[in-house]
């Protein structure tokens, strides 16, 4: 049976006839392009997916409870420089490498194109998101005399014009040897019938598959292979749009070393019950973040004996991972979560339709849903205001100015001392 012919009764089985029209209209590479993408797809997988979207959540019977952190305020001074030290040396060792998550696509913040060439408007002149992560790369590379390798992952809608900005940038003066630009996988956007949605390149549209798709990816792509070559054993992986990110943080790394975990993370206390944030808990008996869109409204609320939100330790994207943590984790699947967006789409007159309301399932993993792996996670409870700052939505809260006012309150404080 010949190829094409082959590719016709996969659409058929799965229900996407619209997909063999648009095949029957094109020919030539657009024609092959298609195909060679219709190949790559794993339908029974999209299709399962879609399903899922249909069944209520089974609420399996979970035993959930707080999770214990230390607060970096109140360390004291001693056992503070002894895990700053411990967090030196794997630094200076050479030990040590950062990930940024650079594959979303931003939609909310409303900027065109990467996020990380969003520029803040501070200093007069402006900083690139890129170019603040940078910055603050450069400066530990300085404090311990090293040059910490960094790996970006981008997803297919937003790789080429990361890799031309830092070109064009000249990395903004870091050394582009010790950077790799590494791209995360897709998942076709399903509409409410079941049906992948056609892009206007008149191929299947795809989106990200989530930031839970950095580990894989670290591994396809030869990311985490160059690290064992390197000698790393502990990974940084952070989000490219907290303005205050610390990417190397010698507590943080000191504090999981002398814990002996293979996985530990940073929170800040929620600002209010409803603050869009996942929260960290124990869900029965191993570490776990619970994403603010599925977070019941009565854990939301819940409060502890003290009067504080029982789940208020919030998540800020500042995840530190043994190499053999991620190893493990690269070669297991992550559940997938499904969101209903607005998508546009090309129609059956090939006309682009931009929907005012949702239209189709995206479906993404969420990197913080490996921890259910290990037992144990050390936590470090840090201040907002020093190393918590999004870029998320255009206007209110977490936006440019929110950023903005944090950053600049930051930097003169430093300044000041
Ligand atoms: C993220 C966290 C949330 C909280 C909040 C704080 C996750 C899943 N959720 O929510 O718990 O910490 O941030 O602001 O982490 N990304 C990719 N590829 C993708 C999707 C996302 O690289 O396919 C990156 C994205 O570039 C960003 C980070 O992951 O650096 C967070 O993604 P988001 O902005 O979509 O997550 P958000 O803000 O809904």
């Amino acid at each position: 049976m010949d190829k094409i012919q082959e590719v016709i009764n996969l659409l058929k089985d799965y229900n996407q006839n619209h997909i063999i029209d648009l095949l029957n209209e094109l020919e030539g590479t657009k024609k092959q392009e298609l195909i060679d993408q219709i190949n790559q797809i794993d339908f029974h997988q999209i299709m399962e997916l879609y399903d899922n979207t249909k069944k209520e959540t089974e609420i399996k019977e979970n035993k959930i409870e707080s999770i214990s952190y230390i607060d970096k305020e109140k360390i004291v001074k001693e056992q503070k420089e002894e895990l700053d030290s411990l967090g030196q040396e794997i630094i200076q060792n050479g030990e040590y490498a950062v990930v940024t998550m650079a594959g979303g696509q931003g939609t909310r913040l409303g900027h065109t194109g990467p996020k990380g060439t969003f520029k803040l408007d501070v200093y007069g002149k402006g900083k690139y998101l890129f170019e603040i992560l940078i910055d603050n790369l450069k400066e530990a590379n300085k404090k311990y005399n090293t040059t910490i390798p960094w790996y970006i992952m981008t997803s297919k809608e937003n790789n080429k014009e990361t890799v031309q900005f830092l070109e064009k940038n000249n990395y903004f003066g870091y050394d582009k040897n010790y950077v790799t630009i590494f791209m995360q996988s897709g998942l076709p956007l399903v509409d409410k019938e079941g049906k992948v949605l056609i892009n206007k390149d008149l191929k299947i549209k795809e989106a990200s598959d989530g930031n839970g798709g950095t580990y894989s990816s670290l591994r396809a792509s030869g990311c985490l292979a160059d690290m064992k070559e390197k000698g790393i054993k502990w990974v940084f992986i952070g989000g490219v749009d907290n303005v205050l990110l610390k990417m190397a943080d010698v507590t943080l790394i000191g504090m999981a070393v002398k814990k002996g975990v293979q996985i530990a993370s940073k929170s800040v206390v929620k600002a209010n019950p409803h603050e869009k944030v996942g929260v960290f808990c124990k869900m029965n008996g191993h570490p776990k973040i619970i994403e603010y869109a599925e977070l019941s409204e009565k854990m939301a609320e819940e409060i502890d004996e003290n009067g504080e939100l029982k789940y208020g330790e919030s998540n800020i994207m500042c995840h530190l991972y043994t190499i053999d943590a991620i190893e493990k984790i690269s070669k297991e699947t992550l559940v997938y979560h499904s969101a209903f967006k607005k998508n546009s789409y090309l129609d059956k007159n090939r006309k682009e339709v931009i929907p005012k309301e949702p239209n189709s399932y995206k479906f993404e993993s969420f990197i913080f849903d490996a921890f259910e792996f290990f037992d144990e996670m050390a936590l470090l409870r840090v201040k907002r205001e020093e190393e918590f700052a999004p870029v998320k939505n255009r206007e209110g809260v977490d936006s440019p100015k929110t950023a903005k006012e944090l950053y600049e309150k930051y930097w003169e404080k430093v300044k000041g001392q």
